[in-house]
């Protein structure tokens, strides 16, 4: 197995998720600032062009930063599992990871891409510039501005009970 690495918050989560379960794997450094993640080569193994990927001993690329994690914790049994043992610590793993996506991570990307990322991003995929400030609307409960507003009144979990 081989890590296509770079700079940028994905690869470093991927980095992160192996340094504590103790995983040491080669690792290829791809130019992200030069665009070598938009060129055929790249392509071929992560038609996303993003970083990171993780090219497995069958040649076959897994890329997207949870697919990735939770192959690893899958592959590598020998340490604690960072995911969950049981169906519902795994569950509540997930859930947590797409509310982070969803409601925190892809808008922050998406308002750098459009704004002060544009120049970089805007020949390397489809940008939104006016949608770069994000709703202006404050949810009355969070405060936020965005999507939080369909979340339960009170998020509950075990272990905040
Ligand atoms: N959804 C992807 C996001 C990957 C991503 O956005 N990677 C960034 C680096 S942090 C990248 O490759 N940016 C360069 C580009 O899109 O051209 C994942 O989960 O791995």
């Amino acid at each position: 197995m081989k890590l296509y690495n770079s700079g940028g918050p994905n690869p470093k989560v991927v980095r992160m998720f192996m340094a504590e379960k103790g995983i040491d794997l080669p690792k290829i450094e791809v130019d992200l600032r030069g665009g070598e993640n938009r060129q055929p080569a790249f392509l071929a193994r992560n038609p996303a062009g993003q970083s990171p990927a993780l090219e497995l001993d069958d040649g076959s690329v897994l890329a997207e930063i949870t697919a990735i994690c939770e192959y690893l914790d899958e592959k590598y049994r020998n340490t604690p599992s960072l995911i969950g043992d049981t169906p519902e610590q795994r569950a509540e793993t997930r859930m947590w990871v797409r509310r982070v996506d969803l409601n925190v991570c892809e808008p922050m990307a998406n308002g750098f891409r459009y704004s002060e990322g544009l120049k970089m991003f805007q020949s390397r995929m489809r940008c939104l510039p006016e949608a770069a400030a994000g709703p202006s609307r404050r949810s009355p409960r969070t405060g936020w501005r965005g999507s939080t507003d369909c979340w339960p009144a009170r998020i509950s979990s075990p272990a905040a009970a």
